[in-house]
């Protein structure tokens, strides 16, 4: 099988790569594991028209009977925000999936994976996988961190969720040579909350320079991809304050379970939102919203177009 028989791209994302349009990727374990149905397809939509109004094409993958879908139609959309027993797709379980023809939703890994297959460089998310607290003992560490190192593809996220270990997660970062570049403030933000308290590496204020350094670090060979760090919109925010007890009984009841491996993250999102009596879900809808715009303005700039 060529690499062209295993990628199917939706009509919308065909017409763009043969127009030259800029394209923005986005993930769908957001969809299957990290929002409840019917939010998490609501969600999924206006994230899409996001897109389309800053003046870029959106394209959703997810991995279905044996191939890779770049861009997912309406029916395939409301498919997977319903399905059950649906993969959690990161570098390890990408080939495994389409062996086994089942469904999978890609995580911040595997849909950078798939973007940099399809040729999209932007890709949009909610919050990326890092060090998880304990994981001196653990040692659960995502494979979102790694693939940084690896696969050029700039990804915009408002930060990590506090449920993570912060710190560790920004030395991994660093460990991994991968820019971690706050948007427009100088805080790193931690997702509900638009400060974790502390210093991001890098600080740009424009995406023309995101993209400015995104080229430039193809042209001199360097390896991976950026992380750009998005503060969720001021009135969309959780102070940290109000956040940081709910998280920490998620953690507790986690470790009372003995939830481990890739449960953890989707248990703790599912914990929170509960917690928040859906607070959380409201601000995650637009922390997404918020990352999609912005990242249409940097796939703009990649794309030589004037950000809107
Ligand atoms: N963090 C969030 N929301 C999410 C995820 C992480 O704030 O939805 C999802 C993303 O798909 C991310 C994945 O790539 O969880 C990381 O999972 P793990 O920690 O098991 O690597
Ligand atoms: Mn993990």
């Amino acid at each position: 099988m060529t690499l062209s028989n295993i990628l199917t791209f939706s009509p919308e994302v065909a017409e763009a790569r043969a127009a030259g349009r800029p394209i923005v990727a986005l993930e769908s374990t957001i969809i299957t594991h990290g929002m409840p149905w019917p939010q998490n397809v609501q969600t999924a939509r206006e994230v899409e028209a996001e897109i389309r109004t800053e003046g870029a094409v959106p394209a959703t993958l997810a991995l279905m009977a044996g191939r890779v879908h770049i861009g997912l139609t309406s029916d395939e959309l409301e498919h997977l925000g319903q399905a059950r027993d649906v993969m959690k797709v990161s570098r390890a379980d990408l080939a495994a999936c389409l062996a086994m023809g089942r469904t999978g939703a890609t995580t911040v890994a595997g849909t950078m994976i798939c973007a940099h297959l399809a040729g999209i460089s932007v890709f949009a998310t909610g919050g990326i996988g890092g060090v998880h607290r304990g994981a001196e003992l653990s040692f659960d560490i995502s494979a979102d961190l790694a693939e940084f190192s690896l696969t050029p593809v700039t990804v915009v996220g408002a930060g990590a969720k506090a449920i993570l270990d912060l710190p560790k997660t920004l030395e991994v970062l660093e460990t991994y040579g991968v820019p971690v570049i706050a948007y427009g403030q100088d805080d790193f933000p931690a997702f509900w909350s638009r400060s974790s308290g502390l210093k991001a590496p890098l600080r740009m204020d424009s995406a023309a320079q995101i993209a400015a350094s995104h080229a430039l670090r193809a042209q001199l060979g360097v390896s991976g991809g950026q992380f750009v760090a998005n503060p969720i919109p001021q009135d969309a925010e959780i102070p940290r304050g109000d956040i940081d007890p709910f998280i920490e009984q998620a953690l507790a009841e986690a470790a009372t379970k003995g939830i481990s491996a890739k449960a953890v993250t989707p248990f703790l999102l599912q914990r929170i939102f509960e917690l928040t009596q859906g607070r959380s879900l409201t601000c995650n809808i637009a922390l997404v919203k918020n990352n999609a715009r912005l990242a249409a303005g940097i796939a703009r700039a990649l794309a030589g177009l004037p950000v809107r």
